[in-house]
């Protein structure tokens, strides 16, 4: 890989030192996003070099997608049933390793593979470092069927919490609705500053119509944040 921006540099240096975890033998959860691909490139440059026997199940159909043309084989999580290892990238990183990610739109597939993960690492380049999370948007999959009154029900919950945000749409992509691999829709709450990580996360998971929303909390067990001279902080 050649001629990368600082952004990237930062990206591949992150991926770099989480594949750098892996060893022979493990089951492994495949990350998605920009920095992800990155990570399943130098992933397969160490199953070719070393000829690691690995099990890979992945997070989304883009990267099942991208692993396969890499010559990584990719399995149901279900055929594996456990992992030992996930790394995926995030949107927002807070001092105690809460995440907000679904930036992708795949958090849903995200949150099962990581909650089936013995270790969760993220790879991040620093820009995703903050200290309160919710700058960036958090994103909500939710059931096509009713949305509005789902998005009624999200705005009476921001409401309670004192949480001021702006209208909410669901999310647009080439001019059409986005669809997840589930072929849900996604909605995106523009809140400023989380306050309350909890409150929102177990207001939203009581909404009927809501199917999983994009704060991790309590599931990255390390972040590795990569730098443009190919440093790495751990978090
Ligand atoms: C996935 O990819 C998502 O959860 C997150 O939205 C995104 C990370 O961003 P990047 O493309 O910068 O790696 O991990």
């Amino acid at each position: 890989m050649t001629d990368l921006s600082p952004s990237d540099l930062a990206k591949d240096a992150a991926a770099r030192a989480g594949v750098a975890l892996v060893q022979d033998g493990m089951r492994l959860g495949l990350g998605t996003g920009s920095t992800a691909v990155f990570m399943v490139h130098r992933l397969a440059e160490r199953i070719r070099a070393e000829g690691l026997r690995l099990r890979c199940a992945a997070t989304s159909r883009a990267t099942c997608d991208l692993a396969g043309q890499l010559g990584i084989q990719i399995e149901e999580l279900d055929e594996i049933g456990w992992l030992d290892l996930t790394l995926d990238g995030a949107d927002e990183i807070d001092p105690d390793l809460n995440l907000i990610k679904g930036g992708g739109g795949a958090h849903l597939r995200e949150k099962i593979v990581a909650a089936a993960s013995d270790r969760m690492v993220v790879i991040a380049d620093p820009t995703k470092v903050v200290e309160t999370l919710g700058a960036f948007h958090l994103p909500v999959e939710v059931i096509p069927f009713g949305v509005e009154t789902t998005i009624t029900h999200i705005r009476r919950l921001l409401d309670s919490l004192d949480l001021t945000h702006r209208p909410i749409l669901p999310r647009q992509r080439d001019g059409r609705l986005f669809r997840t691999d589930e072929d849900n829709l996604i909605l995106d709450l523009s809140l400023d500053v989380i306050t309350d990580c909890s409150a929102i996360s177990s207001g939203l998971h009581a909404i009927p119509g809501v199917v999983e929303h994009g704060l991790f909390l309590g599931m990255c067990d390390l972040a590795l944040v990569g730098a443009p001279d190919g440093s790495v902080i751990e978090m």
